[in-house]
This record gives structure tokens, sequence and C-alpha cells, in this order.
């Protein structure tokens, strides 16, 4: 494999193991990459190089389900293979992201033990050995997940609270259109308690469709740079912790702001009426841990 690294296991939050036995399991995410641990593989890269293709237009829908913003895709034109994936042809089902309450945490891998403010997910399934999503999701080599970590811009490698605030740039145009948007645009929810809905997402999705072009979703960039990924065998990081994901982590980042981090922590998390912002979902976040969260629409 490419950058192949072992790593200690991340002991995942403590409740899932009981309602979802494979958290138990020996291949579980997310993980704390060492870099000293890890191994580099030259002959595999330069004879299997990672491919992949995004075309705009297989993002279909925007979908708030509570916890985070997703995208899902048609996976038209779509593909991911090379590197550890080897032929197989891995297609996009969905992209999505993690983040946390203040600008120090949020991503769900940490690298030497650090955070970042973010973790943006692309979520493929093996279209060379299954014929759906639900199937791959069953199998060891079913799906690839490529995650790239958000970092808060101006932060040297990573941010120490307080001391961001002064690190956000004028001409944040994300900030400056999202604020147009919510103060004088329709989607404004005015009245107490109403959900802020269709038409409040879709102003979001234009932020969320820069901040992916900014980093090229449909890539090209990166190959480019050629800053590498990491890459190791794990799970999905939510429940049912399914240990079919073939992880591969860029080295290289996003850069967002803390207002961009602001926009995703106050998406709603609840589906009618109650006001409660989605301040945080990564992996280690209690709002995971807690049964009621469950019943109420599980992961
Ligand atoms: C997020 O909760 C997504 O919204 C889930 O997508 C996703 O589950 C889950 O994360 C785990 O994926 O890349 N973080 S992860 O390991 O992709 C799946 C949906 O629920 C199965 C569709
Ligand atoms: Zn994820």
């Amino acid at each position: 494999y490419f950058f192949f690294f072992l790593i200690s296991a991340y002991v995942g939050p403590s409740t899932w193991v009981t309602k979802f036995p494979m958290a138990a399991g020996s291949r579980q995410s997310p993980v704390n990459i060492e870099t000293k641990r890890v191994e580099s593989d030259h002959e595999a890269l330069s004879s299997k190089p990672l491919r992949w293709k995004y075309p705009a237009t297989a993002s279909r829908k925007l979908v708030n389900p509570g916890y985070c913003w997703r995208v899902d895709t048609d996976g038209e034109g779509t593909f991911l293979s090379g590197g550890p994936l080897m032929d197989d042809v891995y297609k996009l089902e969905q992209y999505h992201c993690h983040w946390g309450c203040s600008d120090s945490r949020g991503s769900e891998h940490t690298v030497d033990g650090q955070a970042f403010a973010g973790e943006l997910h692309l979520v493929h399934w093996n279209t060379s050995k299954y014929k759906t999503f639900a199937e791959a999701a069953k199998a060891s080599d079913g799906l690839a997940v490529l995650g790239v970590f958000l970092k808060l811009r101006g932060s040297r490698y990573l941010m120490r609270g307080s001391q961001l605030r002064n690190s956000i740039r004028a001409n944040d145009t994300l900030l400056a259109d999202t604020t147009l948007r919510y103060k004088n645009g329709r989607d404004e929810p005015r009245r107490a308690g109403r959900t802020r809905g269709a038409s409040f997402l879709r102003a979001r999705f234009v932020h969320i469709v820069r901040l992916c072009n900014s980093f090229e979703i449909c890539p090209g960039c990166i190959k480019k740079h050629d800053n590498g990924y990491w890459t190791y065998l794990g799970s999905l990081t939510t429940p049912p912790c399914n240990e079919s994901v073939t992880w591969i982590l860029f080295k290289k980042y996003i850069e967002v702001s803390h207002h961009q981090l602001n926009i995703f922590r106050n998406l709603r998390k609840f589906p009618r009426g109650e006001e409660c912002p989605c301040h945080e979902n990564h992996g280690v976040c209690s709002l995971w841990k807690s049964s009621e969260w469950y019943s109420r629409s599980g992961p």
C-alpha cells in the first residue's frame, strides 16, 4: 500500500458496543495517526496511483439528517480507484462533514494526537464487486472513505482556542454571502420554534459546494501537490460501525474560517420546532453517546 501505517486503535464512545457489537471489533475508526509509525510504500505509489473523478453534476441532494450536512450523489461519472483500492472501482455515494463545538476540535481522525477543526468524508462503495451500497457496506472491502481535514485558516498547524479569532480574513465570501442571505432573505426563521427548512439548507448548499470546490473536489490539485495520503483498513465512524472501510486520508487539508465552522454548527438538530443547533458531531462527541439520540433518528 501507498502510505501504510500501524496505529493504535482508538477507543470509541463506550456505549456503542452494547448496541452495535461491531463497535467492539479490531479495526474500528477513527484512529490517531502516529506519523512516526507510518510506513511508506513508494513502489505502490508509482505503480498504482490513486485516481478519482467527481463531476459536479453528480451531487444531487443536500440532506440534514440532524447531525451533519450530507450531499447525496447519483454516482454518475464518479470514481475512485488505484492506491490501496488496486483495480477495483469505487463510486461516490455521498459526502458529509464532521466538526466540533470549538475550533480546537472536530476532526474524527487525529494526527499525532492533534485534532483539526473538521473532517470532510467522501463515502464510496466498491462497484466492481458489489451490486448495491448496502451490500458493499457489509463487506470488508466494500467501502472506501476519502477524508480531508479542515484546518482553521491562519492557525499554524492546529488551532489553539482564542488566539484564532484574530485570524479571520475580511474577504471571507462564504461568510458574507451567508450573512446576507440569512439576514435579508426569506430564509430567516422569524417565528420562535420554527425549524430552518429546505430553503435555509439550500442557501448553505451553495457554500458547502464552494467549500468543496475550494479543495477541488473535482481534484487535480492534490495530485499535483502530491502530498500523499495515509491509508488503513478501518470502519464506519458511527453506528453500526461496519468494519468495511478502506480509509484514505489526504495529508493536504482544506482551510476554513471560524465563521464557516459556525455555519455548520448552526444547522438544526431536530426536525420540528426544537431550537437545538448541531454543535458538534465528531466521533467522540456526547451526541452519539446519548441513547435518546438513537431513538430519535438513528445514525
Ligand atoms: C455520517 O453520520 C453520515 O451522515 C452517514 O451517512 C455515514 O454513514 C456515517 O457518517 C459514517 O460514515 O464516513 N463517518 S463515516 O465513517 O455512510 C454511512 C448516512 O447515514 C453508512 C447515509
Ligand atoms: Zn464521516
